[in-house]
């Protein structure tokens, strides 16, 4: 496969004005009529030569020029291109092809899905419904007649607003759709299918009132509130805290079963993985609400950080993906815990996106090159993009940062820019200069803080030394420092907060600050203090950088219950575990475990007056993900012994005040969303894991009850995920056989069911999932139930993945190959963990690099796929 290059960037030859498109939908296939207007780019230099449109997996039936059918020897239709030769500087042009969505597994373009006819052209899906200059820089008016069976699909979708509609021969009937702005085609959007409607209003801050709609199937009616609350929360949020107000006189979602991303932004028209959208107090956790109301706040966010301003070519994708995931973010903090929100952030960053920036496929926020656009959806984009923009943020201030992103819409709107025209309108605003900052879109790696400090009691001086280096990634060596925002705090020994005076200032110095560094090496020296403070240090995880410093244990015991910052409170926390189950890795099996923990975690569990949002996070030990993480030569089976030690001695030691804390968080209150009502809920099934994994039989009635009585599916599936994950195997496979037929006919609470079980040591060694993939609810062709099964397995079941005799390595070959084919996108996703294999000590990584090899040698690999294996064995 080619690698396509951001140097080599070129604005297109030609421009389209209007796109005129005709669906003709049938059980057999789609016609597609495409008239496109016109124009050569009088920005583009020298001759045009002939138009150039991309194209794959269609059937060219005609081409007319100006409404004259042209002869074969006036184009040239290579498959993925279709080159039209002697075309004038403006005319009009119509393409007719036929595609066959029935049979379109990809999911990419239009395909079916429980029988609706449904699209998604994020990135390059458009050409795959018609020929195209299918760029983002190319943008276009579009009008779209769909037309199919009315009985069969009642309801018929596009982008904009509908302005026609009417009966045609045969029981067929059409809509007409026209979008007024306009937009690139991977913003195309088609929706047909018998579909119930659910309405709601919102009235915008100049007065519009925008209808709002949800489509979905008839059994799924019931399960659309949550989401149509989220909308309007976050269209009110979005004028508040951007000013930013819809456009359209009607805002659509449609949910759908069989998806690869988890939602898409579609001018007008959003269309969301089902698991993304649909949620009812019986059936979602409290984590698949918040994720459903980030969701559709991002994807609703994206029409102006996205839609109404778009990205350039694809280089530039986190220009909306982390600008916008960076507004889902503080919406979320704002209607939770914010807290909570940045611990979870924090989490995601330094598990999963320091191991991609410090693997095979590690690349900067903005790519150089890439061969698939598809597997650059990544971490590294999305969150570290997200990151990126929040340092931004913190430099600037709320207030410039608000002017910035104002002046960047104004300025910008209805254009394809560039992550640099982002940062300049930031400049432009705030007078700042950005130019080094920009570094972090250009180097990949993750930047290491290595800090050292100095008291210097006579004089009354601590000095914090603060070193940068920024590693090597393929490709990238020898990198300049970047510039980091780095907030720091001082307490002094009962806690207090300290003055953080630098050289030469008043007294009233503030307590906490924002260093920035920009060099290789800083010395700061703070003055007046009377004792050595304790450095609270990244307060916030003010930069996604690494840092290392000699903490001693008490200083973090220290830390974890003093430091104002909660963010740091819970990060010491993590640090002590960290260093708890480091130090078992490799010891004898009855090496002594650090008996100052149990104290630690006893004061979050006795104390109810702490904020329980954060001690429901604090009791989460470090998983395994992210201990392997933090190993330059990993062995899974020792992090797991060693992390289920810990586990094993906390629960028995804190059994009675873990028994407390369970029967303080069960009452007989009305469920609630509350960020308190989630905490109490979390720490109920924290409690009850940690002491059902010690076999504790009175729990385990505890557990029974919690499933049984449950009013809500957090609790429910909380306690049976406490029973699949302990040794009460009867128990365990009774719950699991009552929730298979308590919720067999909804596929959402399957796919839970899935994962519950094969991310399980317990009830996921490799012949039992290799059952769940032979169960009768298992579909290849759903992305979630792959993902529920195949993806939990080596995401989440680490032992039993990385089992030392290569089985779990092999059986994950084995599906990548058997996907390949039929949904690539999938496929190359799932291989991600067999390309950490350097990672790993001798035995793992050997049988992991041969894992790859078997995938690499299939025949007729995808582009996909190719591109991740070939880098990773490089
Ligand atoms: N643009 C793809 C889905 C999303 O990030 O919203
Ligand atoms: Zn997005």
């Amino acid at each position: 496969p080619q690698t396509i290059y951001l140097e080599e960037y070129r604005v297109p030859q030609y421009l389209v004005e209007h796109v005129d498109l005709r669906f003709e939908l049938f059980e057999d296939g789609a016609r597609v009529h495409n008239t496109l207007t016109i124009q050569r780019n009088p920005a583009a230099d020298g001759n045009p030569g002939p138009l150039e449109l991309d194209g794959d997996s269609l059937r060219l039936e005609s081409v007319a020029l100006d409404g004259e059918q042209l002869p074969a020897s006036r184009y040239e239709d290579e498959g993925s291109k279709l080159r039209v030769k002697d075309v004038p500087a403006r005319f009009e042009l119509t393409v007719v092809t036929w595609i066959e969505p029935q049979n379109n597994t990809r999911l990419e373009g239009l395909y079916k899905s429980s029988g609706m006819f449904c699209t998604q052209c994020e990135a390059e899906g458009f050409r795959c419904i018609t020929y195209y200059p299918d760029r983002p820089d190319v943008m276009a008016r579009f009008r779209t007649r769909v037309e199919a069976d009315k009985a069969a699909y009642p309801v018929l979708l596009s982008n904009g607003n509908p302005v026609a509609q009417g009966e045609l021969d045969d029981g067929r009937h059409f809509v007409t759709w026209e979008d007024p702005f306009p937009k690139p085609s991977y913003l195309f959007a088609l929706v047909a299918g018998d579909l119930v409607e659910k309405k709601d209003r919102f009235t915008t801050c100049s007065g519009r009132e925008i209808d709002l709609r949800m489509y979905v199937e008839p059994r799924n009616v019931h399960k659309c509130d949550f989401a149509m609350d989220a909308l309007k929360r976050s269209m009110r949020w979005d004028e508040d805290v951007y000013g930013r107000e819809y456009d359209l006189d009607i805002f659509m979602i449609v949910a759908v079963d069989d998806f690869n991303m988890g939602a898409m932004e579609n001018k007008g028209l959003n269309i969301f993985n089902s698991s993304c959208v649909l949620a009812s107090q019986d059936t979602a956790t409290d984590a698949t609400f918040q994720r459903i109301e980030a969701i559709v706040a991002h994807e609703y966010f994206h029409n102006w950080s996205g839609n109404r301003v778009t990205c350039r070519d694809w280089f530039q994708l986190s220009l909306k993906e982390g600008f916008t995931v960076f507004r889902d973010a503080q919406f979320s903090a704002d209607m939770g815990s914010p807290t909570v929100k940045r611990i979870e952030d924090a989490t995601l960053l330094r598990t999963a996106q320091f191991a991609e920036d410090a693997g095979p496929m590690a690349h900067p926020v903005r790519p150089a090159s890439y061969m698939e656009i598809s597997n650059f959806y990544t971490l590294t984009i999305y969150e570290k993009g997200a990151e990126v923009v929040r340092m931004i943020h913190n430099l600037l201030g709320e207030t410039l940062f608000r002017k910035g992103s104002d002046l960047y819409f104004e300025r910008h709107d209805g254009q394809a820019v560039t992550t640099d025209d982002f940062v300049r309108a930031m400049e432009d605003a705030s007078g700042r200069d950005l130019s080094q900052f920009r570094l972090w879109y250009q180097q990949a790696g993750t930047p290491v803080l290595t800090v050292q400090d100095d008291y210097d009691q006579a004089e009354g001086i601590y000095r914090l030394t603060i070193r940068q280096a920024v590693p090597d990634t393929p490709g990238q060596t020898d990198k300049q420092p970047q510039h980091i925002p780095f907030a720091l705090g001082l307490l002094g020994s009962e806690g207090q907060p300290l003055p953080l005076r630098l050289q030469s200032e008043s007294p009233e110095a503030p307590q906490e600050r924002v260093l920035e560094l920009t060099r290789a090496e800083h010395c700061f020296e703070f003055h007046g203090l009377t004792e050595r403070p304790v450095p609270s240090l990244l307060r916030g995880f003010s930069a996604p950088v690494r840092v290392h410093y000699p903490w001693t244990r008490e200083q973090l015991l220290f830390l974890m219950s003093h430091d104002p910052d909660g963010f740091n409170r819970w990060d010491a926390g993590q640090r002590l575990a960290v260093d708890v189950i480091q130090s078992l890795l490799g010891a004898a099996d009855d090496a002594e475990i650090e008996p100052r923990l149990v104290e630690a975690y006893r004061a979050l569990l006795q104390d109810p007056s702490l904020d329980q949002a954060l001690v429901a996070k604090m009791l989460q030990l470090p998983s395994e993900a992210y201990l392997i993480e933090l190993s330059d030569s990993a062995d899974p089976a020792a992090i797991h012994r060693s992390r289920d030690r810990v586990l094993a001695y906390l629960a028995e030691n804190l059994r009675d005040d873990l028994m407390a804390c369970y029967r303080r968080q069960t009452g007989t209150v009305d469920y609630e969303l509350t960020p308190e009502a989630i905490a109490q809920r979390s720490l109920k099934s924290t409690a009850l894991g940690w002491l059902l994994h010690i076999g504790d039989e009175p729990a385990l009635e505890l557990a029974k009850a919690q499933y049984a009585e449950a009013d809500n599916m957090t609790d429910r599936l909380g306690a049976l995920r406490a029973l699949v994950n302990s040794d009460f195997q009867q128990a365990r496979t009774e719950a699991l056989a009552s929730f298979y037929q308590r919720y067999s006919e909804d596929p959402q609470v399957v796919e839970l069911w899935f994962s519950v079980q094969a991310g399980s040591d317990r009830a996921g060694q490799l012949p039992q999932v290799q059952q769940l993939l032979a169960h009768p609810a298992f579909d290849w062709k759903n992305p979630n139930k792959v993902r529920s099964v195949v993806g939990a397995f080596a995401g989440q079941n680490l032992a039993a993945f990385h089992n030392p005799d290569g089985s779990g390595y092999e059986f994950l070959a084995e599906q990548v190959c058997r996907l390949d084919d039929s949904n690539p996108q999938i496929a190359s996703r799932l291989v991600a963990p067999l390309t950490r294999w350097k990672k790993f000590a001798p035995n793992y990584s050997t049988q992991m690099r041969t894992a790859l090899e078997r995938v690499r040698d299939k025949p007729a690999l995808s582009r996909d796929v190719y591109e991740v294996v070939h880098k990773s064995l490089a």
